[in-house]
Formats: C-alpha cells, sequence, structure tokens
C-alpha cells in the first residue's frame, strides 16, 4: 500500500555512488506523490510505479548529465555530431539502471514496495524511432561513446510516431501508429532555450556588391520552429552522461490569432498543422523518395537544426565563429558523422551557414567542410540509395541548390577534369546530378565528395563499396574508402536480457566482461568441460522455458522448450530471404509427412519481422507464413516434430526476449546484399550457433568463431556475381529440384488456404517468373544440406555446448566499443574527456 513520501528529497545532490535503497524508495515516493499527483487507489499499477522509479532514476542521471557537460566544457575536448533519421533505442529503465550501477539498489528498493523490478522493467513502450539495424547501430554507438567517456552528440528527430505497430488479422500484417509519447516520456528534457528557426522554400537574388563580387540573398517563404527535447544517453561504469537530441517541429507562431478571432477556426491552425507534420511519422523504409516533399523537408528541418546547434554550442566556448580568429579550430573540435545519406543535406546547410551567414570564403567553407564531415554507407541496394529531384530541391531550398552547383562544378572541373581529361561519360557517371527525364541530385555522391572519409559497416561490404559501388571515387581519392566493421552493446545485449548467463559469465570471468568484452575469451578453456557445458545449457533451457511462456501469451501457440529453437529476426526483405527459410520449413513438413518417424530433433521455427506498408511481396511472405505456420501447428501426423511461430510486433524489447532463448541463428541473405548485419552478432554472443551466408558481418564471425562452429552455405559473392553473367535462370532448379518443384506446386493449391486457391501463389511466382532476384532456388539445396548438419550436431550434446560455449567466447571483436575505438582512430581523431 501506497503511503506518502515523509521525507523531502534532495534532489540536486547524491550521486548514484551515495544513494541507497532507503533513500531511492523516498525518490520513488516522492514522485509518486508529487509528479503523479498523489495517486490515488486505482491509480496504484505497475504502470505508475514505473513511472515514478523512472522519473527518480532520471534526476540522478540529470544530475550527472549537467557534471558531464561542465567537465565536457571545459576540457573542450572535441566532440562527434551523430546525424542520424533513426534511433531505435528501445526502452531504457533496465539499461539505465545496469549503466548507472543502481539495479541491485533498486531491486531492492521496489521489492520493500511490493513490486519486483524485472516486472517494472517490462512496462512502459518502446522508443521505437527507427526501422532497423541502421537505427539500433545509433543506438549501440550512443551507448559505447558514453561508456568511453567521449564528448558525443546524437542528433534525430523527435518523431511523434516511431515505427508502425504490427499486429495479425488472419495470418496479414495490420499496422496502427505507434503511440510511444501519448502520455509523455519520462526519460526526455525539453530545450526551448535552444530551439533553432529554420526556413524554407523562397527565392534567390544575386546582388552585385560594391567589390565587383556577387552575393546571394535567399529570401525564404517560410520558418518553422526546431524545438529539442533531450534524452540523456548513460555510459556503463563511466563518468560520462551525453545527449541524444531530438528536433520536434513546430509553427513559428502557434495560430493565426485574428482568423480564430474571426471564427475561421481551420485556417487559423493551418500553420500549426503544416508544422507538426514534418516531425509527425517516421518514414518506413519501403517508401520510395521520389516525390515525397515532406521526407526531403523532415530531412532538411533535423539537418538545419542540428548543425545551427553544434554551431553554437561550439561558439558558446570559442566565441563567434570568425575568418580571422577560431575558424581553423572549428575542424579540430567538431566531427558529424552522416549515418548514411539520409542527412546528408547537413553538408549544404553548413556550407550556406558558413557562406551567407558568416560570410566566408568558398575555399574556407569548402575546406572546413572536407575535414568536418565523415559518412557511413549502409547498403549497397540501389533502391535504397538516396536521389533528389532537381524540381524539388529548386522550389524548397532554392539557396542550396546553388551551393551543389557550385561544388559539383569545381568537383568536375578540378578533381574529375584532372584524372579523366576530356571525359564526357565519366563526368556523366560522376557528377553530383544524374540527367534524365527527371534531374536528380545524387545524395551519396555528395557525401563522398565533400566527406574526408567513408566507410562501409563490414568488411566485404567495404570492399564492395570501392570495387562495385564507388570504383571511381577510390580511384580519385585512395585513402578516403575505409572500414569499420559494426558492433552491438554488450550492456544491452547481454547483461540487460540475459541476466542468467550474464550472472554465469561474472562468475566465471575475472574482468567486467561488460567493459572488455573480449575478456570472454576465457571462456574458450571450458567449452569442453562438462559441469561449465551444463550451466551453459541450462541457462538456456531457462530461457527457452521463459519464451515459450511468451509465444503462448502472444500467439496461442504452444511450443516445447525442448525443441531446437530456430530464429530469424529481423526486418522482412526479399534480400534477407524469409521465404527461403519457409521454402526449408515446407519442405521439412513435407519430409515429416511421407515419414513421420523421421529420425529429426524436433523444431520450431521462430520468426519475427515487420514488412514496410507500402512493400506488397514482403506482406505476401508474412501472410504465407502465417498460413503455413497454422497448418503445420495444428497438424496431429507430425508429432510436434515441427512447430512455427511468427511472432507480432517484432521490435528491441521483443528481441531482448528471444535473442537469450535461441539456438540457431539464421542469418541467410543473399551474399553481396546484407551490408553487415547486427542481429547475427548479438544472437551468436548468446549462444546461439549460425547458420548463414557468406555475406556480410557473417564472414567476420566465421573467422572469430571457427568454421567448427557455423554452419556456411550458399553461393559466395563471387559465384553470384558469376551466375548474373552467365545469366541466372530459376526454372532450372524448379525443374531439376524435384523437392523445390514439390514445395512450390503446393503454395498453387488450397492445402495451407482451405477454399482459397492460388492465395499462396504469388509467392511461387516471385521465384519462376519473377526471376527470383535473390537466388533463393539456386541456394535451396546447399541450405536445406546445411539444415541437416546442423540437425545432427545438435544430437550430440556435449558437442552442441561446446558450439555454442566457443560462440559466446568468441564476439569480443563485435563489441560496439570497438567499433567506435576504430571510429575514432581512423575518422573522428577524438580523445577522452
Ligand atoms: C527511407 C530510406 C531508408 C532506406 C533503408 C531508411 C532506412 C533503411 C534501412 C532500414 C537501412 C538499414 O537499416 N540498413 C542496415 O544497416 C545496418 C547497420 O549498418 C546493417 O547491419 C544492415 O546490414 C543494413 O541493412
Amino acid at each position: 500500500m501506497f503511503t506518502k513520501a515523509k521525507t523531502t528529497v534532495n534532489k540536486t545532490t547524491a550521486s548514484s555512488s551515495t544513494i541507497d535503497a532507503a533513500e531511492l524508495t523516498s525518490r520513488i515516493e516522492y514522485h509518486l506523490q508529487f509528479t503523479l499527483g498523489d495517486i490515488a487507489d486505482e491509480k496504484e499499477t505497475k504502470s505508475a510505479y514505473w513511472q515514478a522509479t523512472s522519473l527518480a532514476l532520471q534526476d540522478i542521471i540529470v544530475n550527472k548529465l549537467k557534471a558531464t557537460k561542465a567537465r565536457q566544457f571545459s576540457s573542450d575536448a572535441k566532440s562527434v555530431n551523430y546525424l542520424s533519421l533513426e534511433y531505435l533505442m528501445g526502452r531504457l529503465l533496465s539499461n539505465n539502471l545496469h549503466n548507472i550501477n543502481l539495479y541491485e539498489i533498486t531491486d531492492k528498493a521496489l521489492k520493500g514496495l511490493g513490486f519486483e523490478l524485472a516486472d517494472l522493467c517490462e512496462q512502459g513502450p518502446d522508443l521505437a524511432l527507427g526501422n532497423g539495424g541502421l537505427g539500433r547501430l545509433a543506438a549501440c554507438f550512443l551507448d559505447s561513446l558514453a561508456t568511453l567517456d567521449y564528448n558525443a552528440m546524437g542528433y534525430g528527430i523527435h518523431y511523434q510516431h516511431g515505427l508502425f505497430k504490427q499486429a495479425f488479422a488472419d495470418g496479414h500484417q495490420i499496422e496502427t501508429p505507434d503511440m510511444w509519447r501519448e502520455f509523455g516520456n519520462p526519460w526526455e528534457v525539453c530545450r526551448p532555450e535552444s530551439a533553432q528557426a529554420i526556413k524554407l522554400y523562397g527565392e534567390v537574388e544575386q546582388v552585385v556588391q560594391a567589390n565587383g563580387s556577387v552575393k546571394s540573398i535567399w529570401h525564404a517563404g517560410n520558418a518553422f520552429r526546431g524545438v529539442p527535447w533531450d534524452i540523456p544517453i548513460v555510459g556503463y561504469q563511466s563518468d560520462t552522461v551525453n545527449t541524444l537530441r531530438l528536433w520536434e517541429c513546430r509553427a513559428d507562431n502557434a495560430f493565426d490569432w485574428d482568423k480564430f478571432n474571426d471564427g475561421d477556426y481551420l485556417h487559423a491552425l493551418e500553420d500549426q498543422v503544416q508544422a507538426e507534420s514534418v516531425s509527425k511519422v517516421l518514414y518506413p523504409n519501403d517508401e520510395h523518395d521520389a516525390g515525397k516533399e515532406l521526407r526531403f523537408i523532415q530531412q532538411y528541418f533535423f539537418c538545419a537544426c542540428s548543425v545551427k546547434d553544434i554551431i553554437a554550442r561550439f561558439e558558446a566556448k570559442h566565441g563567434k565563429l570568425n575568418l580571422a580568429k577560431n575558424i581553423v579550430l572549428l575542424a579540430d573540435k567538431v566531427a558529424i558523422q552522416l549515418n548514411d545519406t539520409h542527412p546528408t543535406l547537413a553538408i549544404l546547410e553548413f556550407m550556406r551557414v558558413l557562406l551567407d551567414e558568416y560570410e566566408m570564403t568558398w575555399n574556407e567553407a569548402w575546406n572546413l567542410a572536407g575535414k568536418v564531415f565523415a559518412y557511413t554507407n549502409h547498403t549497397l541496394l540501389p533502391e535504397a540509395l538516396e536521389k533528389w529531384s532537381v524540381a524539388l530541391f529548386d522550389k524548397v531550398l532554392p539557396r542550396h541548390l546553388t551551393i551543389l552547383y557550385a561544388i559539383n562544378e569545381a568537383f568536375l572541373n578540378n578533381d574529375v577534369a584532372a584524372k579523366w581529361p576530356n571525359d564526357e561519360a565519366m563526368r556523366a557517371r560522376l557528377s553530383l546530378i544524374e540527367e534524365g527525364e527527371q534531374r536528380t541530385v545524387r545524395m551519396a555522391h555528395l557525401c563522398v565528395v565533400t566527406a574526408h572519409k567513408v566507410n562501409g559497416v563490414a568488411q566485404v561490404h567495404s570492399d564492395l563499396v570501392k570495387s562495385d559501388l564507388f570504383p571511381e571515387f577510390n580511384a580519385l581519392w585512395p585513402n578516403k574508402l575505409t572500414n569499420v566493421t559494426n558492433g552491438i552493446t554488450p550492456r544491452r545485449w547481454l547483461k540487460a536480457c540475459n541476466p542468467l548467463l550474464s550472472k554465469l559469465l561474472s562468475k566465471t570471468i575475472k574482468e567486467d566482461w561488460a567493459k572488455d568484452l573480449n575478456s570472454l575469451k576465457q571462456l574458450s578453456a571450458l567449452a569442453d568441460d562438462n559441469n561449465f557445458q551444463q550451466q551453459f545449457m541450462d541457462i538456456k533451457l531457462q530461457n527457452k522455458i521463459l519464451l515459450t511462456k511468451e509465444i503462448k501469451a502472444l500467439t496461442g501457440i504452444t511450443v516445447s522448450p525442448e525443441a531446437i529453437f530456430d530464429v530469424q529476426i529481423k526486418r522482412l526483405h526479399e534480400y534477407k530471404r524469409q521465404h527461403l527459410n519457409l521454402l526449408h520449413i515446407l519442405a521439412l513438413y513435407r519430409r515429416l509427412l511421407e515419414n513421420p518417424e523421421l529420425d529429426m530433433h524436433p523444431r520450431v521455427f521462430i520468426f519475427g519481422a515487420k514488412a514496410a506498408p507500402g512493400y506488397k511481396l514482403a506482406k505476401a511472405i508474412i501472410y504465407a507464413t502465417n498460413k503455413i505456420a497454422e497448418k503445420i501447428n495444428n497438424d496431429p501426423r507430425i508429432n510436434d516434430k515441427l512447430k512455427v511461430v511468427f511472432l507480432p510486433n517484432y521490435r528491441v524489447s521483443l528481441a531482448e526476449k528471444i535473442i537469450p532463448a535461441a539456438d540457431v541463428s539464421e542469418q541467410i541473405s543473399t551474399a553481396g546484399k546484407e551490408a553487415s548485419g547486427t542481429g547475427n552478432m548479438k544472437l551468436a554472443l548468446n549462444g546461439a550457433v549460425t547458420i548463414g551466408t557468406l555475406d556480410g558481418a557473417n564472414i567476420e564471425i566465421a573467422e572469430e568463431v571457427g568454421s567448427d562452429n557455423i554452419f556456411i552455405f550458399g553461393l559466395t559473392v563471387d559465384e553470384v556475381k558469376a551466375l548474373d553473367n552467365k545469366g541466372y535462370n530459376s526454372q532450372h532448379y524448379y525443374e531439376t529440384n524435384s523437392e523445390i518443384k514439390a514445395c512450390l506446386d503446393w503454395l498453387d493449391t488450397d492445402y495451407f488456404t482451405p477454399g482459397h486457391e492460388g492465395e499462396l501463389s504469388t509467392l511461387k511466382h516471385s521465384f519462376l517468373d519473377g526471376g527470383d532476384p535473390y537466388k533463393v532456388l539456386a541456394d535451396f539445396q546447399s541450405y536445406s544440406d546445411a539444415h541437416f548438419a546442423l540437425g545432427k550436431a545438435y544430437q550430440n550434446k556435449a558437442q552442441w555446448a561446446r558450439m555454442a560455449i566457443l560462440n559466446t567466447a568468441m564476439m569480443g571483436k563485435f563489441n560496439s566499443d570497438r567499433s567506435i575505438e576504430d571510429y575514432v582512430d581512423n575518422i573522428w581523431h577524438l580523445t577522452k574527456s
């Protein structure tokens, strides 16, 4: 029963190290009473306690944030500014508690109040401000930057609605808006004092000045206000709390008072509605950018707010930017990292501000831009390489277009002409503008031309960026293109999400493994130790039992924790080949129907994936999987040897439950298509064995764990290319592999969709008439063979335990702390502060 706080809480003093359970209890009670408003009995829910606990913790964090800021200000260490349209932060309570070392104390305090902390950590929405790997990578990087005591700021958009929520209705994906902030968010602080004014539209006037030079003056037609919301980023056992600053778009004036008084209510609110639409929703990744004016404005709004904020922070320390005085300092103090091309407009805004508002010379501004900006490429898929129409630029950002033209002219006439004189074809290929029916701006080219470093996210991906995507740029600037292999934070992806394994590791490893993941190598000495194997596999079993309960609660499906849990969790995309997995499930089902006594350890195939709303085939794959699952799960003939579960609403917090329980990790993209993958790292770290292609980071994972501890199959990058050159004919596999033929023909019947024959035919047609662009049929047999070998390996308990342990042991490289140190050494050149 809640009793009113008897103590007054001094929120400004105690630091996390001086706080005990009693102190925390009174802070929680304080928030229950004063912030949440003297809650009545019926409001004494977990949700209220979650909020009060979060707020109590946030007070402590904000104190530490203040101290960090003061320290960083006086040390004046160079900062990195990470610009990303996406951050997939997930939930923050458990993570923040672990990082600030208050988990046990809070657990004790809450027990005294009659609550379980682990339970409360399940409360509250995910901060799902991203689509997939790119957004989660940004979140892991922020964790590592704070943990390693670097001065870093994340910049993004304060979307009113993050990634849509997913439900299934008769197997179909249904999307509903994400309402993460409907009742506020205890982790953020509004900073109206740092609001920015942003201009758009209008025209550019060229004015000839007294000295004969021409000055461009932008008469903008529209203005918005960017209001920042700050989310503190708590380092793990470090002195640092950094900031993630998310911009919300508001109208310059709330509403037109005169129109409102005249009774014209709707028009009075027009500006407000228009402004708010800018930060209203996160774009799902399939929405092709062409013609998406709002997405373009969203990108510009966020870039402009961030660039201005970065300069304001510099000026707060060094005084007004001044060509004669402190300009050279800027590049020593500021690095800006572009997370893919989405924030490319920051380059043009940076140039515009320096040229027009600070009246710098072109060379000064351009030199600075080159030193400050670096760009990370996250994909080779042509459809994801952003291009914006020149017409849209001209309409929304006319001044920026003139700057872009000037950059292009200098680039083509100096760099390109010097290397390839009189080569018109080369000029056309490298130009920032793509000529055609609709002229477009190649955003990636602008990034590469400007940035001092461009990195891919796994070795094979970075090699392909050099050889296939930007070979000419690589010839022009041989040191510009580089690699930084991705990583994941072991705090969220092991310490917090897998408490049982964490305890075992802490008991076994001498160092704090969550700060030094390489120390897990010590486990390899125990990989054959019977006793350790038993402890390790017992934890896996406990985690699987927990997941069976979750599966039951979410889908009603009963699965046995004794089965192999085979997991594929990632965005739904053809190149990731969930449909290869599905085709293999069909093959297993057929084999079982033919021979129910088949010697096969029972398997549960677990999927989690959202399909972008406009991506029809991805949705068809979800539907087919759900329908096939329904049939298989209810077929008594196969003795529960096969189950298929598609968990709805895949997100960070669901991943945290699935990953500790996985035996097998499916990483089966067509070679050359998955830039890196990071789910592969999370699963392996938690002792899942990978079945995968030689693609992305899988290659480096295989190098680390050794070929005996991973199941590699399928075409290599070179073989995929060779097949393309020869001309890939998917029909051939259909005609020559009777199992493939039988499974695909099955999809034409109404076997899985009684009374609705042909409902799953789309899938078959994508393989045959559609040409199977991601070579599912070419890799099927090799995949099936690898699965067979995997099944055999699982039957040898000791061998499997050894493989699982070695996977956990050898993941040290994939710590995002290592990725960050690579960025620091090769790109940002920061010092700790
Ligand atoms: C609207 C444009 C757009 C296009 C694609 C937005 C977002 C995307 C993605 C979903 C990009 C993405 O997440 N890429 C992934 O980045 C990860 C981190 O580097 C890699 O591990 C994955 O291989 C890559 O697919």
